[in-house]
């Protein structure tokens, strides 16, 4: 306990360095424009791609799907609150190859087309919508480029003080740390037992990105579809669900249309050989395959490990059960193609 207390202040420590909301000048100056339809950034389709907005407009995509799911309105959020908060997510996201604030944006926009597009809105109260995009923009606040497994090997100060799920507690932790900054309140309006009930929402979803949860989780979900469930509403049910709609948006790049997928998944083996690195020279210990730059070349072929064994299974599921969703299997079964390609050739 006196060993966590202490992990506790130098993550603490660590993070004042780091951490800060957004200045008013930002935020006086993002209230003031005009938000974009959701049209002009294709929110509703599941081939949306970040790659040519600036960051002004990354704000304005993620402030516009707050407007479309007549949020602020429901939930009476000042408007400047939300403005100060998604700058402040922005923030407290690093600039790493992949799991950066782009990532989150996608994440969300992805559980966005899900709700829309997907006709999945209607499985959730606009509560539960509330806070899944919420978790989505989120859920990897403050991710270093590293995984658990580095965390736990290195005695990082965050894996002392959370042993399972090391990073997924510390991006909820940051997330709660931003809600709880001056004027960056999104939830300020809410009853005390709403607020309970977002916050745990959030703090589940969010938890649930842990690939290792999704492992866990699985089979129980699996379950009830082969029994043909179509009732959702229980809280155990509607929290399997999400879980499971959180891991479909996590590793939705692999859905994207090829070029996209193919730029996507380098940035996210570049981010991997950056840890493989630091583990020979920190460590001196061999990394394994997937974050060693000398074996570049199966990246082809680990792909198609990563469709066939998360991505292809979870899609199947759930476009089985919620048949607008087909898209993302669809895009994915299509780029395992191309990748099977790759494979083959080498
Ligand atoms: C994933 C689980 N891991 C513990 C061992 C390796 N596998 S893997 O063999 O399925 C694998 C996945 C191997 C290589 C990979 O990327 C090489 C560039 C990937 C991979 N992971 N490929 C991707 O395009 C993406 Br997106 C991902 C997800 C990376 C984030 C991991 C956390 C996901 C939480 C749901
Ligand atoms: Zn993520």
């Amino acid at each position: 306990n006196a060993c966590k207390l202490m992990a506790k202040q130098k993550v603490a420590l660590e993070c004042l360095s780091y951490h800060a909301t957004a200045s008013n000048d930002a935020t006086k100056k993002l209230l003031k424009e005009e938000i974009p339809s959701a049209r002009t950034y294709n929110l509703y389709s599941f081939t949306f791609i970040d790659f040519d907005l600036t960051d002004d407009d990354t704000c304005k995509a993620t402030i516009r799907m707050f407007l479309e799911c007549n949020l602020v309105q429901q939930f009476h959020i000042p408007y400047e609150v939300l403005c100060r908060w998604v700058l402040s997510v922005r923030k407290n996201y690093r600039p790493v190859k992949y799991h950066n604030w782009r990532h989150a944006l996608n994440v969300a926009q992805t559980m966005f087309a899900m709700f829309k597009t997907g006709k999945m809105e209607r499985f959730m109260n606009d509560l539960e919508i509330l806070g899944l995009l919420v978790a989505c923009l989120c859920h990897d606040l403050d991710h270093r480029g590293t995984n658990n497994a580095f965390q736990t090997k290195t005695d990082s100060p965050l894996a002392v003080l959370y042993s399972t799920s090391t990073m997924e507690h510390h991006h909820f932790d940051q997330c709660v740390m931003i809600l709880n900054t001056d004027s960056n309140n999104i939830f300020q309006a809410l009853s005390p037992e709403d607020y309970r009930k977002v916050m745990r929402l959030v703090e589940t979803s969010i938890l649930s990105t842990d690939l290792a949860m999704y492992f866990k989780k699985k089979n129980k979900f699996l379950e009830l579809i082969e029994n043909g469930e179509f009732d959702w509403q229980s809280d155990d049910k509607k929290e399997l669900l999400s879980g499971m709609m959180m891991t479909a948006c996590d590793v939705s790049a692999i859905s994207k249309p090829w070029e996209v997928q193919h730029r996507v998944a380098k940035l996210v083996a570049d981010e991997f050989f950056d840890q493989g690195d630091l583990e020979k020279m920190q460590l001196k210990e061999q990394p394994i395959a997937m974050m060693d730059r000398e074996r570049k070349d199966e990246l082809p072929q680990m792909q198609v490990g990563f469709i066939d064994v998360i991505c292809l299974p979870l899609y199947r599921v759930l476009s089985e059960t919620f048949p607008w969703i087909k898209p993302l299997y669809q895009g994915t079964l299509e780029n395992r193609q191309h990748w099977q390609d790759l494979a083959e050739k080498v």
